[in-house]
């Protein structure tokens, strides 16, 4: 069914993709109106390794987990070497270091942009203990999220805060190796509502250009206005070489961190596209870590982690089959029916019978979901844990 071409397009893709688990995905979250509890949830860092342990075993393609430093490493530097063992025992290995400037009550104001110096000193020591996590554990990137903003026009100086952020990052940034990564994460609102210190990718982007030489950019997905053009910001930090990585998620209207694709599978596909074009035309790309930001309320919590994997590399496979060399070829043309025909053709087809061969020569099951499903796993787990689980009760006030 496949020429030559594509058929080496798509191994080649398939053997190279790698998307990172987000720990946080696994243990019991909500809305801001409350919590609905799963029994199979994962409440330690032992639980959550484990079920990351399950979709890597089953997909094949998630080696590493990301972390977030004070749901996952309470103690700091004190529970690394522990948690690196933990996840060895589990196949898999620590990912993006993401510390949390956002939970504690002194962060009320900001972190960084706090208008405290004592604040944004201790927002600065969590950054740089963070960094030496990462350091322990061998984690490339720390991935920086602030929920820094203000809800109401007026209460903040926005120009001081935005000074206080770029110092703030550059001296984070000098605590790092040269081997760490430091991913600037954008939203454009919430939790704040009015204004937020790094709102969008252009702001992102100078910061990261004003911490140092080792800094990008980092695109999740559901930050985002309605209807902008993702990847459209993709193919400009990939041209200016600041595109670090993702997080990954589907919104509807704001950041619903949503399967992915389960809403847009086709704009998911046109960010892949612009990656895979540039890397065709330019040879470069590599480094973007493409990492999943999703916690499911509602689906169980492996098989929504095992679905948006699967999605993620169909879709990946899908923008892989690109015919690049003929499309470059109609957009000098400026052809355009057949130009966007090439999108088209590649998203219309069906790449999960190929899927499945390629993970059985892997010696992977060629099924995820089932393999999941007849491993057992889910039983065992709900049995150990519900208990627990269905005794801590958690409610929005
Ligand atoms: C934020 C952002 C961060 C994530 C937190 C939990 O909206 O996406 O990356 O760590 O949520
Ligand atoms: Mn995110
Ligand atoms: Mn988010």
């Amino acid at each position: 069914m496949f020429t030559p071409r594509q058929s080496d397009a798509l191994i080649g893709a398939l053997d190279q993709f790698r998307i990172e688990l987000p720990s946080w995905g696994f243990a019991n979250t909500g809305t801001r109106f409350g919590k609905f509890l799963q029994p199979a949830a994962a409440h330690t860092i032992a639980e959550k390794l484990s079920d990351a342990g399950q979709v890597h075993r089953c997909t094949g393609v998630c080696p590493s987990v990301a972390l977030h430093v004070l749901w996952d490493l309470p103690n700091g530097l004190a529970d690394a070497d522990a948690v690196q063992q933990l996840a060895a025992s589990y196949g898999v290995r620590p990912g993006a270091i993401n510390p949390n400037v956002f939970q504690d009550q002194l962060y009320k104001y900001g972190s960084l942009g706090n208008p405290d110096p004592a604040v944004r000193q201790q927002a600065l020591d969590h950054l740089a203990a963070s960094i030496e996590i990462g350091k322990r554990l061998g984690s490339r990137d720390v991935s920086l999220w602030f929920a820094d903003g203000s809800n109401y026009p007026g209460t903040q100086n926005i120009r001081h805060r935005r000074r206080w952020f770029e110092d703030g990052l550059r001296e984070a940034y000098a605590r790092m190796s040269t081997d760490q990564r430091m991913l600037i994460e954008y939203k454009p609102f919430e939790p704040a509502f009015y204004h937020t210190d790094i709102a969008d990718w252009g702001m992102a982007l100078l910061f990261a250009k004003g911490a140092g030489p080792n800094a990008r950019v980092l695109v999740d997905t559901g930050h985002h206005y309605q209807s902008q053009n993702i990847e459209q910001i993709v193919a400009w930090l990939l041209d200016l070489d600041m595109l670090g990585g993702f997080h990954f998620n589907d919104r509807r209207y704001a950041d619903d961190d949503l399967t992915l694709g389960s809403i847009d599978p086709y704009q998911v596909f046109r960010i892949f596209h612009e990656i895979l074009h540039f890397k065709w035309e330019t040879g470069r790309a590599a480094g973007i870590a493409y990492m999943i930001d999703q916690s499911h309320n509602l689906k169980g919590k492996i098989e929504a982690m095992i679905q948006t994997v699967t999605t993620a590399l169909e879709l990946y496979a899908k923008a892989a089959l690109v015919d690049h060399e003929t499309l470059d070829t109609y957009q000098e043309r400026c052809d355009l029916v057949n130009a966007e025909g090439c999108l088209k053709d590649a998203f219309s087809t069906d790449v999960r019978p190929a899927i499945r061969e390629w993970a059985v020569s892997k010696g992977l099951p060629a099924d995820a979901m089932d393999a999941f499903r007849e491993s057992g796993y889910l039983e065992r787990i709900t049995t150990e844990r519900s208990e627990k689980n269905l005794a801590s009760v958690s409610s929005y006030a």
